[in-house]
């Protein structure tokens, strides 16, 4: 073990030598400093015991085992962190006094958790849910937390309802089942009882919610917030994270699949990426507008289901945020990080929506919790990274603890005072109105934005989504809950419903329910609703799945590594066994993954370079079998030798009906990269699948 690991993790040893064995070993201590002289042995009356309680290391150590859980976060448990930071590229002190955006070129450290809304901690990356993009920015003013998600909306408008739809969502109290997913009666229930989630629920069905990975989705601070200029004048601002590559999600079929063949897709995806030196990026933007907007907006922009399209505001971008650094221990910065919504400083602020003035109040409440006291925030990961002045002290595990005599404000002794110029303005929002629980008229047309959403997508979107609605609601033991479902479906788009009836084998269609406002006139298509319309025209940052066996080409191999390397993008190697195989030169070709672990369904596109003993070998192997008919029936690109083809037809593939997602790479890979920028080959969706008929 090098001294380097050991003092990081062990900052208390100072390297005396009583504290070293031979050479560079260290000792084995106890928490207090002890040598320990056996490690393996409890401390016994003979050999055979009894065991005794003088044995203190082995006390302690099963002590403080029995102490590693804290309770996992009651949303969002399964989440995945890693360092940055943000740079500014656009000053917006035309709009903002945030210190952040003040200075292009500016570099502010971050830290982003990633997460699954739904699912316990141990639960799988790829549910179809929700995704959590909180991000810490440590700035020179302090801390500010921008607690998004990968959906601009939300379920519910006000605060109150949040511990119902989690409820519902998660697990079912008696049985404790379902987990990470929403396709049962309870969420179903919940959500047809509640028109006010329609609009997220097309989004929810939508494969935004099973992205391809963390690096491929937007994220959104979805309610729309304040800015405060230095003059004090505010206007209104909504979050956007674009990134670089794209957007980009994986097939249900695929998601189910990738689940079992790896439940860390995700958080493994984003750990090679930075590993392999490729950290992923976003562009972030900001809508900002006015009160005359907001007047003319048809929505009210305190509600937290609608978002206002790009087309009306256009988004203007002013930073990069870089994600370069995993995290050194798990524990420490990622399951430790506490965010909060009210972590602001000046120069953004709050607006009266209901959620929003919720999650406020929610997030220290529960940080308290988690973390056992309100000294959250010594812990390295939650500190800011500038001066910290106050005169809160002590509680549990204080562990910045201030010197001298002075603990109070005002006092003649000095230290630091309250600063009226400097210190965080409250925008002076003039409030007025009799005390009451309502709900605003103007948060009533559930409907509107749920069709906007859904005729915005291409048809193999829309195609999705009612699988998507179909799957889930076939999940539902009651009949009257997907019919219900349907019901609503109908003020959204009347196809979608008929779709969806269909797929459920409903008798009848049931009547529309009555909306509790008219539906807004048809909204005009937003492009940047949809994944598909926007796909950037390129394979950069993706994953090939080179499969191989004994025999195979390795001019080709080596050719085609180098266009896909050229492209920015990477490969595995699969073979039958995972020490590898010989190629057609006699040397040996180490493999990544043996084939039932290597499943085509990791990756972005395939390249099957069999030579002909190979496809005679593969033919009989039922794994390589499922990698061809899942790479096929996921639409992906396949790239082949023309050896490779006899397998093809012996995984039961008609080779007459091979269509222009396979590609020769006899000439290096050049055609192969050039079909893979298109993306999947979606007209094959319609062949392979019945819902589709
Ligand atoms: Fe929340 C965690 C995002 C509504 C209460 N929320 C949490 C996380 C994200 C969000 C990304 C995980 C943070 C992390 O990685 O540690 N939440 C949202 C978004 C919402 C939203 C985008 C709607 C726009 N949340 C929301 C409401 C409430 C909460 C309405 C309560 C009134 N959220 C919490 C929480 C959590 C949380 C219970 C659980 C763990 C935590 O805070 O730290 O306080």
């Amino acid at each position: 073990m090098s001294n380097d690991i050991y003092d990081r993790r062990n900052p208390g040893s100072g390297g005396e030598t009583h504290q070293r064995a031979e050479g560079d070993t260290p000792v084995l201590t106890t928490q207090q400093g002890v040598p320990v002289a056996d490690d393996q042995n409890t401390l016994k009356v003979g050999p055979r015991g009894p065991s005794l309680i003088e044995d203190f290391h082995f006390r302690e150590k099963l002590f403080h085992f029995d102490h590693e859980r804290i309770p996992e976060r009651v949303v969002h448990a399964r989440g995945f962190g890693v360092r940055g930071y943000f740079e500014t590229t656009q000053s917006l002190a035309d709009v903002t006094r945030a210190d952040l955006f003040q200075r292009v070129g500016e570099k502010t450290e971050v830290f982003v958790r990633f997460s699954t809304v739904a699912g316990n901690k141990g639960s799988f990356d790829l549910a179809r849910d929700v995704r959590g993009f909180a991000v810490k920015f440590y700035t020179k003013e302090g801390n500010w937390d921008l607690v998004g998600n990968n959906i601009p909306v939300f379920f519910i408008q006000d605060a109150i309802k949040f511990p119902d739809v989690v409820h519902a969502a998660k697990q079912a109290p008696d049985r404790d089942f379902p987990q990470a997913q929403t396709a049962h009666d309870n969420f179903w229930d919940f959500i047809t009882l509640t028109p006010e989630s329609m609009h997220m629920i097309m989004w929810t069905m939508s494969d935004r919610a099973i992205p391809r990975s963390f690096r491929f989705m937007e994220g959104f601070g979805v309610h729309t917030f304040r800015f405060i200029d230095a003059q004090g004048r505010s206007s209104f601002v909504k979050f956007h994270w674009k990134p670089k590559l794209g957007l980009q999600s994986v097939l249900w079929n695929e998601a189910v699949k990738i689940n079992g063949a790896d439940p860390d897709f995700h958080r493994r995806d984003l750990w090679d990426a930075i590993k392999l030196g490729d950290p992923p990026e976003w562009e972030l933007g900001v809508q900002v507008f006015d009160d005359a907007f907001a007047d003319s907006f048809p929505f009210d922009i305190l509600d937290p289901t609608k978002l206002i399209p790009e087309e009306l505001v256009p988004i203007r971008i002013v930073g990069r945020l870089v994600l370069d650094q995993t995290v050194d221990n798990f524990f420490a910065e990622t399951e430790q990080v506490a965010f909060c919504t009210q972590n602001v400083v000046p120069g953004i602020g709050f607006t009266n929506d209901p959620l929003l003035q919720g999650r406020n109040f929610s997030y220290l409440d529960t940080q308290l919790k988690r973390l056992g006291s309100p000294n959250f925030t010594h812990i390295p990961v939650n500190a800011p990274r500038c001066p910290v002045m106050n005169f809160q002290q002590d509680g549990h595990m204080a562990m910045r603890n201030p010197v001298g005599r002075v603990n109070y404000e005002p006092n003649s002794w000095g230290g630091p005072r309250e600063c009226p110029t400097r210190g965080y303005p409250h925008f002076p929002a003039a409030e007025a109105g009799e005390m009451r629980q309502v709900r605003s008229e103007s948060f009533a047309d559930h409907y509107s934005q749920a069709r906007q959403f859904y005729l915005s997508q291409l048809p193999v979107e829309q195609k999705h989504i009612g699988d998507a609605l179909v799957f889930e609601l076939s999940k539902c033991e009651r009949p009257d809950i997907r019919a219900r479902m349907v019901a609503h479906l109908r003020n959204i788009d009347e196809g979608l419903a008929a779709r969806v009836a269909n797929g459920l084998g409903l008798a009848a269609i049931p009547e529309a329910l009555p909306p509790a406002r008219p539906v807004v006139a048809d909204l005009a298509p937003s492009d940047p609703l949809s994944i598909l319309k926007r796909l950037p025209p390129s394979f950069r940052g993706r994953k090939v799945g080179i499969l191989i066996a004994d025999g195979s080409p390795s001019d080709l191999l080596a050719s085609l590594v180098a266009a896909i390397e050229a492209e920015g993008a990477v490969y595995e190697i699969i073979a039958p066994k995972v020490g590898g195989a010989v190629l057609d030169d006699g040397a040996l070709q180490p493999a990544k993954q043996k084939i039932d672990g290597g499943p085509s369904v990791l990756y972005d596109a395939v390249a099957v370079l069999l030579s002909p003993e190979g496809a005679e070998l593969l033919s009989m192997d039922k794994p390589a079998k499922d990698f061809i008919n899942d790479a096929f029936a996921h639409c992906k690109v396949i790239g082949h030798t023309e050896a490779a083809l006899p397998f093809f037809e012996k995984a039961g593939l008609s080779l007459a009906e091979l269509d222009e997602g396979f590609v020769g790479v006899a000439d290096g890979g050049k055609a192969f990269i050039a079909a893979c920028r298109n993306g999947r080959v979606w007209a094959r969706e319609l062949k392979t699948d019945l819902d589709a008929i």
